[in-house]
């Protein structure tokens, strides 16, 4: 698929700027500057690069408690992501929600989630939504391996296809949930096979080759913006770091697999493949890295310098205002 230079370059900031972005945030949650646990996503970047390059603001993600990259790919500020893991007021979502709750609609990005396999109805929803009003948006529900052994896969499944909702299913299997492995717990050996049972499309798709990803999340919104209905793309991939920032690897998987992995890492293979078909060189690939860097830092000063929530809202923005109870609860 063709791809323009401006496109190139984005896919290149944008994967660097996950990469960095959660580089640095182990950093700093390892000096106690943020709140509540990091997912991170690194090895991962290609996934929502790959995909998000085809969306505009105008259409729909749902995510996962590992969300960063999504959020990122999908155009959400880096500032304001940092603020909201690090709990200040000036996060996406005042500081009340955390990495797993960081949501920014007016990016359509419908929000990072806690609950395993809950994103994926949402994207769904989008995908109704969008069919409802004929605006031609897509809704795509991202998902780990873990995900699919929960009944919501099912149920989000067999309505979008049954409703030819133009609804993407991206399956990133990172090969473990927590520290199970895929093979243990998963029934299949593709996962994508499982589209055949809801009579979509499933692809296998290499997650560390952004081009590959490009392509074939390509076909399937085009399909999905022509009302041709859902298509399941599953990303085969790897995460880097252990399943949240405090959790150690290597008590469930070897160091050899991780360097297999690592050798297809998705931002040398980029950087390999575009300079060899002269697309992109060293000097502004580098550039663009020091510009990312910079970005960073200055998205942690931000979230540093940042207040706290102020104390009259501890109520506000969430379900029950305890300062004021319904009825019952006086
Ligand atoms: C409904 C539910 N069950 C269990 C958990 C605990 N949990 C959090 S992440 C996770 C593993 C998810 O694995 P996967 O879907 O493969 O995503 P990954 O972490 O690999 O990105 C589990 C079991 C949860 N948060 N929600
Ligand atoms: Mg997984």
């Amino acid at each position: 698929m063709e791809i323009t230079p401006e496109k190139l370059r984005w896919i290149y900031t944008t994967m660097y700027r996950i990469r960095r972005f959660e580089e640095v945030l182990l950093e700093q949650t390892a000096l106690g500057k943020s709140m509540g646990v990091a997912h991170t996503s690194d090895g991962e970047e290609a996934g929502p690069t790959g995909i998000c390059a085809h969306l505009t603001d105008d259409d729909w993600i749902a995510s996962t408690h590992r969300g960063h990259g999504h959020c990122i790919a999908k155009g959400v500020d880096t500032a304001g992501m940092m603020a909201e893991i690090f709990g200040k007021h000036t996060g996406l979502c005042k500081g009340k929600g955390g990495s797993m709750h960081i949501a920014d609609f007016t990016k359509g990005m419908l929000g990072a989630n806690g609950i395993v396999g809950a994103g994926i109805p949402l994207g769904v929803g989008a995908a109704l939504s969008a069919k409802l009003k004929g605006d031609g948006s897509v809704g795509v529900s991202f998902f780990g391996d873990g995900a699919t052994g929960e009944g919501t896969i099912h149920e989000s499944m067999n309505l979008a296809s049954v409703w030819k909702l133009p609804a993407i299913f991206v399956c990133e299997n990172n090969h473990y949930a927590e520290s199970t492995p895929v093979e243990y717990a998963v029934s299949v050996a593709d996962i994508a096979d499982r589209a055949a049972s809801y009579s979509m499309p499933g692809v296998v798709v290499d997650g560390m080759d952004v081009f590959a990803v490009y392509d074939a999340a390509g076909e399937a919104i085009a399909r999905a913006r022509a009302g041709e209905g859902p298509t399941f793309l599953e990303l085969k991939t790897y995460r880097y770091h252990g399943h949240f920032h405090a959790d150690d690897p290597h008590t469930y998987r070897l160091p050899e697999e991780e360097e297999l992995w690592k050798a297809r890492d998705p931002l040398p293979n980029f950087e390999r493949r575009v300079t060899e078909q002269d697309l992109m060189d060293d000097v502004e690939m580098e550039r663009i890295r020091n510009e990312i860097d910079q970005e960073i830092q200055d998205a942690v000063k931000f979230a540093e310098e940042s207040p706290l929530p102020p104390l009259e809202e501890l109520y506000t923005d969430v379900y029950v205002n305890y300062s004021n109870p319904p009825q019952g609860l006086r």
